[in-house]
């Protein structure tokens, strides 16, 4: 079994790759939930449904996260009450985009939640009615927030930072509100323990890996078995293909480049798989603490993407 710490939109794809050269019933991503909110009332989930859409080929590819052939009739709809919404009122929201089709997973995961399940249960749930074969399991079944803390000064949640401004302002600080309570969800641990290999996908290392990493049981566990732990640099040629990432390794005090990433991800994992683009900081990267493994990292095709799959996969393997 192949386990996967997964944010959003790049460990959907990378999760989709690694379908062609392992089964994806034997393949795990465990998936962060920091950046995850509630709006209107309704638990929604980012990167979980970001990640379950693109394994059910339901995904919109050109915004990367909602579905493809959707309506926006609500928002629409909530306009009408936002023109009359009082001013300290938060109700109608239309910053956040939510499909009329999206709606659907939000309505049946607050229900669920409601009932008592848990988000691990409604998730299993949610993948088999997508009929996703990989299993996907949030990081933990318990409230886990990432609160941006921007350079004027205030504090902003991840959405209210990464879609109501943009991810345009400079941050100065990031953390983790309730990881230091939450604990890995249940067969989390487990499966960290006894995977054959971990990957760590190409996400954002600070906001999407960061949360699953601040979380007491993993560093550990991972550091434990650092030589078939391999991470995928988010980051090629110094940017990040998508997000804000590169600015925010910047803006936190961090390299924007593979050997930042090296420095971050040294501790648990033996190899990063850099991008041909950065071939030349490979020493670097080494010096860092990791093993460099040079494979084409833009999965603009699926026989690159397999094959980053597969060079990933040998590169956890053979230590
Ligand atoms: N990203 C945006 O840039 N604008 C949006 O309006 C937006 C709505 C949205 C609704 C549901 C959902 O699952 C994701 C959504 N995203 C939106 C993406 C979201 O901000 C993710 O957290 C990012 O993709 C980072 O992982």
């Amino acid at each position: 079994m192949i386990a996967v710490l997964c944010g959003g939109v790049g460990a959907a794809r990378f999760l989709g790759a690694l379908s062609h050269v392992v089964d994806p019933s034997d393949t795990v991503g465990i998936v962060n939930t920091a950046d995850d909110t509630v709006l209107h009332g309704l638990a929604i989930c980012p990167d979980l449904d970001t990640v379950t859409y693109t394994l059910a080929n339901a995904i919109d590819p050109d915004r990367g996260w909602g579905l493809s052939d959707e309506s926006w009739r609500a928002m629409e709809a909530l306009q009408r009450y936002a023109d009359v919404r009082p001013q300290r009122s938060v109700a109608a929201p239309t910053w956040f985009n939510l499909g009329d089709r999206d709606l659907a997973t939000h309505f049946y995961r607050t229900a669920r939640l409601g009932e008592g399940a848990t988000l691990s249960e409604v998730t299993a749930e949610i993948c088999a009615a997508w009929q996703v074969r990989q299993r996907l399991v949030p990081m933990s079944d318990q409230r886990v927030s990432t609160v941006v803390t921007l350079a004027d000064g205030g504090d902003v949640s991840f959405q209210e930072y990464f879609v109501k401004l943009h991810h345009g302002v400079p941050v100065t600080a990031v953390r983790f509100v309730g990881a230091s309570e939450a604990t890995l969800a249940p067969g989390v641990e487990g499966i960290l323990k006894s995977a054959e290999c971990i990957v760590i996908a190409p996400s954002n290392p600070i906001v999407s890996i960061g949360p699953i990493r601040a979380l007491a049981e993993v560093d550990p566990i991972l550091a434990a078995r650092r030589s078939s732990v391999v991470a995928i640099s988010p980051i090629i040629g110094g940017a990040a293909l998508k997000g804000p990432a590169d600015r925010m390794l910047n803006e936190l005090g961090h390299e924007s480049s593979v050997v930042g990433v090296a420095r971050l991800y040294s501790p648990v994992a033996a190899t990063l798989v850099i991008d041909p683009v950065d071939a030349h900081l490979a020493p670097a990267v080494e010096d860092a603490g990791m093993r460099a493994v040079i494979t084409p990292s833009v999965m603009s095709s699926p026989e690159i993407g397999a094959e980053l799959a597969r060079v990933s996969l040998l590169a956890a393997s053979v230590q």
